[in-house]
């Protein structure tokens, strides 16, 4: 049987610092001193702690660092509808540009930042197409493209890098091949359940190149993902209206079992980067997910409130341990 303390010791006073005053006095000499607990916790230092969501990201971040992508500048959660949807080649028509799923800014209603030249090319391939296609045969109207918005996606970051790019090669006639990411909220007016709130973060990945295929873009989806522990993708045709072809993205979760859908790509159409001024041959494969749903995978939420918004209990950012995508 385990030895208890000894009875001799019930009561007995054990000192637990040496003070200046049992120096000075030599009480040191007869004081007995508790022995130290090495395998007491120490006190827990009370520090800031990131939001597991920004843990996610952080991982996320480091995934494309390693495949050499160069992260894009995402400061502007208001934006035109011209760089948000009008430059995407999506067209005015488009339901998701009506108030039901995004929010318009009231003050200032409309930009003034509208490259004019660039501006006139976009209005002419929505009207009259060219560049091989046929346009969508209406009148375009810039009133529409200068409503501000709260951004829908971080696409819009995209086309405005790969307007930047246009230029520059319209300025020296050297196409520099580019591989950019952007992860931040985008803001859409749908009503918030379980699984949706009004806004998200999305994670968006391009690459811009000379004569990049689909096969391109499918070896990048395989690379991402892997380094997330997904393997095995399946791909399934679908439509965007700034991409063609466009794929969803499907992987099976072994924690869970069961196939996940993982996201969103495809090629930018022609419309779009032609009217920018990136000539023939400069293509530009890109793909899209959330932070928020392998966020609540990774911790096992069934109600993205919990994960995010004022209900979230303090506990949840400081007491959750560091996240590992690929762990
Ligand atoms: O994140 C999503 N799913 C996902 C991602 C990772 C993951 O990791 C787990 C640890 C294993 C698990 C799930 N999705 C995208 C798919 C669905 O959740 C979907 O229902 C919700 N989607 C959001 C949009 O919903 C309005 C997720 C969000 C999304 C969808 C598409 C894009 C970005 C975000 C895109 C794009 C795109 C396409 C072409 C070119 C450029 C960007």
């Amino acid at each position: 049987m385990e030895a208890g303390a000894k009875l001799s010791d019930f009561g007995k006073v054990y000192a637990t610092d040496l003070t200046e005053a049992m120096l000075q006095s030599g009480e040191w000499k007869t004081s007995e001193f508790k022995p130290y607990n090495f395998n007491a916790l120490g006190a827990k230092p009370r520090s800031g702690a990131l939001h597991p969501l920004m843990k996610i990201r952080q991982e996320f971040r480091q995934i494309f660092l390693e495949m050499g992508f160069e992260e894009m500048p995402t400061n502007k959660f208001v934006e035109s509808s011209f760089w948000n949807f009008d430059a995407l080649f999506q067209p005015q028509f488009h339901p998701t540009r009506d108030a039901h799923d995004t929010f318009f800014v009231k003050n200032p209603a409309s930009t003034l930042e509208i490259p004019e030249a660039y501006l006139k090319l976009v209005q002419e391939v929505h009207q009259t197409g060219g560049y091989g296609s046929i346009g969508y045969r209406y009148n375009w109207h810039r009133s529409e493209a200068e409503k501000n918005i709260l951004r829908t996606h971080t696409t819009a970051t995209s086309a405005r890098m790969l307007y930047t790019l246009a230029e520059e090669y319209k300025r020296t006639g050297v196409f520099t091949p580019k591989k950019y990411f952007s992860i931040d909220r985008v803001f859409r007016n749908e009503s918030t359940d379980a699984t949706h709130l009004a806004e998200f973060h999305q994670v968006e990945g391009l690459v811009a190149d000379w004569g990049l295929t689909l096969q391109d873009l499918i070896g990048s989806l395989t690379t991402y993902f892997e380094k997330q522990g997904l393997k095995d993708l399946q791909l399934k045709p679908a439509f965007n209206p700034y991409t063609e072809p466009s794929m969803e993205i499907f992987g099976f979760h072994a924690g869970l079992g069961k196939l996940v859908e993982l996201g969103n790509s495809g090629m930018f159409r022609p419309e779009m980067l032609r009217a920018m001024g990136l000539p023939e041959g400069i293509n530009v494969i890109a793909w899209g997910v959330s932070l928020e749903r392998p966020a609540m995978i990774k911790y096992a939420i069934s109600d993205i409130r919990t994960l995010i918004g004022p209900e979230v209990p303090y506990e949840f950012v400081s007491e959750n341990p560091i996240c590992r995508l690929d762990k």
